[in-house]
């Protein structure tokens, strides 16, 4: 027995709103066919079992139908995210109101745990430990690739041997691709095995028209945005740092714009608006630092900067040195490893092109070694693992030297760095996502119960109580386009960045420079899991930004 906190105790007994069409006898209602988002006709040749299904939505009903005992998988793949539990809890649920002899096994430890037979039965005891707690550890998660033929055989393998009729794969955009080239192929070899997408990730970028976000961003956001609105409260108090705080995210800056909104800092970068303006990195060093002399006149040495992870690749001039940089590397490697560490930089500089090398002359030490050392199994530069957060503060305080030798500053320039990811990826969820999980794991139940493969499991409406929310299914061939991945094109769900023409954004960009001048902080304060709806239910920024405008 897990020693557990008066919280969890508590919490484990909060019963998830769900949709009102969840709680009686549901129908199914079919749209028209759907087509893909672009490249209609080479993803409809790729899936001819999967393209162009309806977009299911469930609606009340009123004869109660008997469903067949069902046994289904669960997968949780790639990152973690508040509320995989939940969603698992919801599926539970769900197969058990329909047939009370189904039953649910989990794979182990993500995608591998299909391949290579590792599972367990999720049963009521099990399932009763982990609901609305956050993590994924019930199953564990895992990042190996589901992606060939031998790896679904070897999975169709395991999946009869247990009887397993449909398999619900919890993931973000690469997961959620995989299930669909899964459900094709099982759809075409007639394995009678029914896949089903659930949509995952702290980093908001699996949405679109018809799923409004993925789970676990919002109690990801809201934990990084109490930590921000603390951090921002002290150095209020104290008057004497300026904190750059590194977000992740991946590519796309949806985190650090919801808090941006939440907390009101001084300074948000936005990847995408860096690249669309064509933004060099000296371009944002003057930004900032124009903010903190600005700051300085007025008497206020402190301050805030929020930072996107993946900023590095969206910055045109440090995306190309990081192409040759690869390019170079993949040629010479063993040659560079040879040369004594204190001459690896210089040998660098001499061996690239003239623009290249003046900027990797220009980036702090640290930096420039990350930029060589650090390579995924693909020969790519790990941009997270870059310490943009220091880059930045250190590319400042040289600026702020500058201008101060020119007489142009004379504030004083002290600074903390923190980089917030892991901190939230765990946390118990948010109501929002206990809800919105646990929804979708019910929603993904009835979706099997429809016979239906090749589906995402889509809640939206959540701006609205939870007892309007829209509950059923989205063909995933809907949200492909093709893409060149690895140097080949690939059918994939399209990645959702940041628009710059989207509602969150321009309200974001309103306000961006009386934020960095005032000091209009906001603290967010933690998640409150119990008490007024108004403090407990609110969804993210982002959605009651994009919903209001409807
Ligand atoms: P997913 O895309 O799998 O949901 O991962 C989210 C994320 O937290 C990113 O924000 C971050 O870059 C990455 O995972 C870190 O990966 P790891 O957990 O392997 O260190």
């Amino acid at each position: 027995m897990m020693n557990k906190s008066a919280l969890q105790i508590a919490r484990a007994t909060y019963k998830p709103k769900v949709p009102r069409t969840l709680e009686g006898i549901v129908k199914i209602q079919e749209g028209n066919p759907t087509e893909s988002v672009s490249d209609k006709e080479v993803i409809k040749k790729l899936f001819p079992h999967t393209y162009g299904m309806p977009v299911i939505t469930f609606v009340e009903g009123t004869e109660r139908a008997s469903y067949p005992a069902v046994n289904v998988g669960v997968i949780l793949s790639g990152g973690q995210a508040p509320g995989g539990h939940n969603v698992i809890a919801g599926l539970f649920d769900g197969i058990k109101s329909m047939n009370p002899q189904s039953r649910l096994y989990g794979f182990i430890l993500g995608p591998g745990g299909l391949i290579n037979h590792k599972y367990m039965e999720l049963t009521a005891g099990i399932i009763d430990e982990y609901r609305n707690t956050g993590g994924f550890d019930i199953i564990g998660s895992g990042r190996d690739k589901l992606e060939n033929e031998d790896q679904f055989n070897k999975g169709l393998e395991i999946l009869k041997k247990l009887n397993i009729k449909a398999l619900v794969i919890i993931g973000g955009d690469d997961s959620n691709t995989n299930a669909c080239i899964l459900a094709e192929y099982y759809a075409r070899i007639g394995a009678g095995v029914q896949v089903i997408g659930c949509p995952k990730t702290i980093d908001g970028d699996l949405k679109n028209e018809m799923i409004e976000t993925s789970f676990g961003f919002d109690t990801a956001c809201k934990v990084y945005s109490e930590v921000i609105g603390n951090i921002q409260r002290d150095c209020n108090s104290a008057r004497k740092y300026w904190h750059f705080i590194k977000l992740m995210g991946r590519s796309a800056s949806h985190i650090a714009l919801e808090c941006a909104l939440q907390v009101q800092p001084n300074v948000c970068i936005i990847s995408e608006e860096v690249e669309a303006k064509n933004r060099s990195l000296d371009d944002i060093i003057n930004y900032i630092a124009g903010v903190v002399a600005k700051r300085a006149e007025n008497g206020n040495n402190f301050g805030t900067v929020l930072i996107p992870e993946g900023l590095i690749e969206f910055i045109p001039a440090i995306k190309r040195l990081i192409n040759e940089l690869n390019d170079f590397l993949a040629n010479h490697d063993s040659e560079f490893r040879m040369i004594k560490k204190s001459e690896q930089r210089s040998y660098i500089i001499r061996k690239l092109s003239e623009e290249n090398a003046e900027l990797y002359a220009s980036l702090p030490e640290a930096v420039a070694r990350q930029l060589t050392l650090d390579r995924d199994p693909h020969g790519n530069v790990q941009v997270s693992l870059i310490e943009t957060e220091k880059l930045l503060a250190e590319m400042v305080g040289n600026r702020l030297a500058e201008w101060a030798e020119e007489g142009k500053y004379a504030g004083k320039f002290a600074t903390q760095v923190h980089f917030f990811g892991y901190e939230g990826r765990c946390a118990a969820p948010s109501n929002y996502d206990a809800d919105y999980c646990y929804s979708l794991g019910f929603t993904a139940a009835g979706l099997i119960a429809s016979g239906k493969t090749g589906y995402m499991s889509s809640v939206r409406n959540t701006t609205a109580p939870a007892s309007e929310w829209i509950a059923g299914g989205v063909p995933i061939t809907m949200m492909m386009n093709m893409e060149r991945r690895h140097g080949e094109m690939k059918p994939v769900i399209q990645k959702a960045l940041v628009k710059l023409d989207g509602a969150p954004f321009k309200e974001f960009a309103t306000h961006k420079d009386i934020w960095a001048i005032n000091t209009d902080y906001v603290y967010p304060g933690p998640i409150q899991y119990f008490g007024p709806t108004e403090v407990c239910d609110q969804p993210t920024r982002t959605l009651q930004i994009e919903q209001a405008k409807k």
